[in-house]
This record gives structure tokens, sequence and C-alpha cells, in this order.
């Protein structure tokens, strides 16, 4: 098949919380979908995940157009893709700027599934229908307010909480979750906020029963990352720092971290990810699913992938209305027992929204052929 045409919709949608992390607060999430058009009117859809601001990694959605519009889209150029691995190595000759090669990637995955008239998860081993889920929760000072958001995610059925922290705002939360929830599977995530200078303050961690502790260090780090993970019981995960299989090889040789957050969009698409999760597999190193607020786009993708069974540990996937007032598909996600269904139709399963996309949304054409 060969692409003939594509267009985006540049999307902001208001977050029903705003969404505080050690590096900033967000209280709108901007993001592109990608329309990717084949030979004989076939479409798929792919989501442009990265931030506005370069405070989570180094890609920005601004930096993210600039790579699809003027390096990635024309090495797509009168190529015919006959499988959408092919597209991963197509894009290889451009460094980095895995968020944007995502986008574009796992369009062409989902336009692939639909041609050839199969849900995405068929692609995959070992799935199952319904994924555990959990919730990301953002830093509030007020720890009365933080713990009545808990109860309330802990009634909808959420099956772990991923608590934000930073220095100054860690074990006051940290102990007032624990004191009202004992038994609750409870992680925390500093997005890089620390440095290896804190390595006696986290170990007081490990009196938490913590499931993990999200990239503590910087986005790049590995060494320190590896000497806290020998000197603290608790399971370090990596989320920055994974782009490649060679970042996972790497943790894993150095013994950075025992659990891998990992984000499709993060390491450049479906093929990366299925290579990371293959070595996991085979090292037994964890792997679970993580978010980056996707819309009901990336959300749908994210279901796709986290149907194999190896993602046992629940990903960072909350129902539509966790996010959203509104979602750009026609059947947002709903939390269920403390799961949230696959959907079943072709490709990633979802439809967009018109009328959501014409109220949130700006369409053009990106490129013809
Ligand atoms: O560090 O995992 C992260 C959201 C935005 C950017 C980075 C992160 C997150 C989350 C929430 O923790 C993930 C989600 O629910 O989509
Ligand atoms: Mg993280």
């Amino acid at each position: 098949m060969e692409i003939h045409r594509i267009d985006r919709y540049r999307v902001r949608l208001p977050l029903r919380i705003p969404f505080e992390t050690s590096y900033g607060r967000l209280t709108e999430k901007a993001f592109d979908i990608l329309v990717v058009t084949d030979d004989q009117g076939n479409q798929g859809i792919g989501e442009l995940v990265p931030f506005e601001q370069p405070d989570y990694i180094e890609e920005t959605i601004e930096t993210a157009r600039i790579m699809i519009e003027n390096y990635l889209i024309p090495l797509l150029k009168d190529v015919d893709i006959r499988h959408p691995k092919e597209i991963a190595l197509l894009f290889d000759e451009v460094k980095g700027n895995y968020m944007a090669k995502s986008s574009l990637e796992t369009a062409i995955w989902d336009l692939y599934a639909k041609r050839e008239g199969n849900s995405l998860k068929t692609y995959f081993e070992d799935t199952r229908t319904q994924i555990p889920v959990g919730v990301s929760v953002g830093i509030q000072t007020d720890l009365t307010k933080l713990i009545t958001q808990i109860t309330q995610y802990v009634a909808l059925g959420y099956q772990r909480i991923k608590l934000k922290i930073r220095p100054g705002y860690d074990l006051k939360p940290i102990e007032a979750i624990r004191h009202r929830f004992p038994d609750l599977t409870l992680m925390v995530d500093a997005n890089s906020a620390y440095t290896i200078n804190d390595m006696s303050h986290l170990k007081q961690f490990d009196d938490y029963d913590l499931a993990m502790i999200e990239q503590p260090f910087a986005a790049n780090d590995f060494l320190d990352h590896a000497q806290l993970q020998k000197e603290i019981k608790t399971d370090i995960c990596l989320d920055e720092n994974i782009r490649t299989l060679k970042d996972c090889e790497l943790a894993y040789a150095l013994g950075s971290c025992r659990s891998i957050n990992l984000k499709i969009p993060r390491v450049g698409g479906i093929t990366e990810a299925l290579k990371i999760v293959g070595f996991c597999k085979e090292k037994n190193l964890q792997v679970w699913l993580g978010g980056m607020f996707e819309s009901g786009v990336g959300r749908a993708l994210n279901l796709q992938f986290a149907s194999q069974k190896v993602f046992t540990f629940p990903g960072d996937i909350s129902a539509s209305d966790r996010y959203y007032y509104e979602d750009i598909i026609t059947n947002p996600f709903v939390i269920e027992n403390g799961e949230i269904a696959v959907p079943d139709g072709l490709g990633i399963g979802v439809t967009l929204s018109k009328e959501a996309l014409a109220k949130y949304g700006l369409y053009e054409t990106i490129s013809t052929n």
C-alpha cells in the first residue's frame, strides 16, 4: 500500500482537573490526530502526544510537527508499504523524535489492520479482552483534597494509584495515603525531580510498601539509578530514560531498574514497543503500560497493546472521564470492575466524533501525493 494523503486535526481539550507534576501544571491538553489515507481510500488514525513545553522530555508538539512535515512524511513518498513494521526502519535515518515517528507509525498500523479486516490486537501474542487499570494523581498540597480524590478513584475501582511527588512533597502525602489505605497498590512518580544527593531521603520510601518509585533521577541517567536500586528495597521504574530497546538492555545490564513504564509514543511506535516487550519477557523484567494523557485515539491504541497478558500490572490507562469532559471518539472508555474493555472494531477500534472535533479541533491537509 501507498500513503496518498495525510490530514490532521489540531485539538485542545480542557482537563477536568488541572494536573500538577514536579515540572509543571497542565490545565488543557494539546494534541494532533493524524489521518493517513492509502491508495484505495482506506484510513488510519494516530495521535501526536508531546506536551507544549519540553519539560517531560525534549520533544514538544511544535518540534514534532516540524519533524513530521519536513522529514518523516517525505520518507513515505512513493514507498510501497508491505507491512507496518517496515516504517520503523524507514524512519531510522531521522534520529530521535520518537513521538513524532510514533504518530505516523501507529496510524499506519491502524490503516493496515483496517485494510486487512482485523482488530489491531490480532497482531499481538497472548491477548485478553479486559485490561486492569490504574490512575495517576497529580500533586495536591492540600492533603485532605488529595485523600478525597484518591477515595473517589478507589471507589470507582481503579486497581492502583500513582502519586506524583517532588522534593518537599513526598513522605507526608505517602504517609497520609498509607494511613487511610493500608492495602492499596500505591506507587510514586518523581519525573526526574531528585538527585543522587537525595539517596538517604529516598531510602525512607522503603517503609511504605510502594509498588515502585518511577523515574526519581534525570531522564538520561542510568548510573545513579543503578546506585539507588542497589541501596533501596523498593523497585525502581524507568519512564523518561526508555526510548529504545537498547535503553532497556542498558538499564537491565546496569541494574538501573526492575520495572519499565512503556509508552508506545516515547519509543517511536508499535514495532519498537513489541521488541521491548519481547526483551522484558525474556529477562523477566516487569513491563507495564504508561500514558501521556491521550485522547480516545491514543487510549484505544494503548488498550490494544495492553491486551497482551504480559501487562499484569495496572497501566496508566484511565477512563475518558478521568481526563476530559468530552472525548473526541464516539464511544468514550469507561471503567468497570477496575478494568477497561479493549475495543473490538477494526484497527484500534474507535471512530472519531465529528461533532467533538468540530468543537475542539482545527482540520488541515498536510500532505497529498
Ligand atoms: O510521567 O507518566 C508520566 C502524564 C503526562 C506526562 C507524564 C506522565 C503522565 C502520567 C499520567 O503519569 C499518565 C496518564 O494517565 O495518561
Ligand atoms: Mg512517569
